[in-house]
């Protein structure tokens, strides 16, 4: 057996998304997060980011190519939840689309699933756990959540735990952000960009390390 590779951090990629604005809204934190997030990467890992549409069809498409491109280690798909007032990795997609409102392309579906003749739900393959107690150590209020919605978020999640269930050991799954200080409407719970972004460093961080503390190397466990 050869020896893990020398060079932690080498061939390794992480893909950090984040969404666009939706419901009329005319901010997204998760978006203005994942741009502050490239804008200061320093790693020697790969970072790929992107904002998405928030549609269910090409958010979904999107975040398939973006996988198949670039065979990312470490998917991290993010979101606002509005109305919550913590960073919150998600443990759960639900292989199900209820939406209250229309997505931006207008498409509302209802009791519908998000990939046909598969299980009714996929469990994140993100140390969620380990992400929420990072963050929280760091001062960022953080909690593991139960419930990405029915919207187009739990969509993403479910799609990028479907589209990286056959790749050993990527690891990949989905994090809700309050709104930022910066955009919230009045009255709604917020945290700072900044805390935000820092978050969201802080879970590639843990998600790029094994449980024990040592580099996650091109998609293995070193
Ligand atoms: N939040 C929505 C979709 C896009 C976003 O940022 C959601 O939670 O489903």
């Amino acid at each position: 057996m050869p020896p893990p590779a020398a060079y932690p951090g080498a061939m390794t990629t992480v893909l950090l998304t984040g969404f666009e604005p939706f419901a009329g809204d005319s901010a997204n934190p998760s978006g203005d997060a994942v741009r502050a997030v490239a804008a200061r990467w320093d790693r020697a890992e790969t970072l790929i980011v992107e904002v998405l549409p928030v549609t269910f069809a090409d958010a979904a498409a999107r975040l398939r190519v973006l996988i198949e491109r670039h065979s990312p280690d470490v998917v991290i798909a993010t979101g606002l939840a509005g109305g919550r007032s913590a960073v919150t990795p998600e443990r759960v997609a639900l292989n199900l689309a209820d939406a209250r409102i229309p997505d931006n392309a207008g498409v509302q579906p209802t009791d519908a699933v998000v990939v046909g003749g598969t299980p009714d739900a996929r469990f994140a393959t993100l140390p969620v756990k380990r992400i929420a107690a990072a963050v929280a150590a760091a001062s960022v209020p953080s909690s593991v959540s139960l419930t990405a919605g029915t919207f187009v978020c739990n969509a993403a999640m479910y799609t990028v735990l479907d589209a990286t269930a056959d790749r050993a050991g990527v690891r990949a799954g989905f994090v809700h952000v309050p709104w930022s200080t910066e955009t919230a409407p009045a009255g709604a719970p917020a945290l700072a960009l900044a805390d935000i972004v820092r978050a969201l460093e802080i879970a590639i961080d843990v998600s790029l390390t094994s449980d024990d503390g040592r580099p996650l190397v091109g998609g293995e466990i070193a």
